[in-house]
């Protein structure tokens, strides 16, 4: 997996912007990996969102991942899947989409990481590294010495989310990550196209 800035949606921070155009500009920008991230929406408008950002992300070959719903990504035949440790969980994932399909995890924990290193993910996400106020529901922050702990422990490519802005984007890959998501730190930007390629200038 080489995708060093994600971006993650989130309908409650567009503050009016069009979800489409938004991330479109971001990807031109130099976003390299979307994820649809739909708390709120029906079953179908979260499917006709995804089959439509599916196909605007196709000619840019950025991967459409969605998150927490398996039965959307197939319907929409996204490139994948994140879960959450309360979602659906790994095998019953695996057993679910076909060969060849991104799978991610979020990993809150210790235990959760080790245990991620007897299957297939693609990658595992430390949720949330620094604080947040874009999700709620969180248990504790990893900081860098998690993120450093992590990958001395893990096989899998790491993602690092929360938090993530340009003071500190650096500093999260010298602590080993692979890739950023970034949700308020693009979704909320005025020029959300900026937003991307200030990103992206600062990773190594
Ligand atoms: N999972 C862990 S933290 C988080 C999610 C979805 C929110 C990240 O949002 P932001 O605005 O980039 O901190
Ligand atoms: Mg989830």
């Amino acid at each position: 997996m080489n995708a060093p800035l994600y971006l993650v949606t989130d309908e409650g921070l567009l503050h009016g912007k069009d979800l489409y155009s938004t991330v479109e500009a971001a990807v031109k920008g130099g976003v390299t990996m979307v994820q649809l991230r739909e708390k709120e929406s029906s079953t179908r408008d979260f499917i006709e969102r995804a089959i439509r950002l599916k196909a605007l992300l196709t000619p840019y070959h950025v991967p459409l991942i969605i998150n927490d719903r398996v039965d959307v990504a197939l319907a929409a035949d996204a490139d994948g899947v994140h879960v959450g440790q309360s979602d659906m969980p790994y095998s019953r994932v695996k057993r679910l989409l076909p060969k060849g399909k991104i799978i991610g995890l979020s990993v809150e924990t210790r235990e959760q990481v080790i245990e991620a290193n007897e299957w297939d993910v693609t990658y595992i996400a430390a949720s949330p590294v620094f604080s947040t106020t874009t999700k709620t529901n969180t248990i504790v922050e990893w900081g860098l010495d998690g993120l450093q702990w992590i990958r001395s422990v893990s096989r899998h490519p790491l993602v690092a989310i929360g938090g993530i802005h340009p003071d500190n984007v650096a500093s999260i890959f010298r602590a080993g990550a692979d890739s950023v998501a970034v949700i308020s730190a693009i979704i909320g930007a005025d020029d959300p196209g900026k937003a991307a390629r200030e990103l992206i200038r600062l990773i190594p």
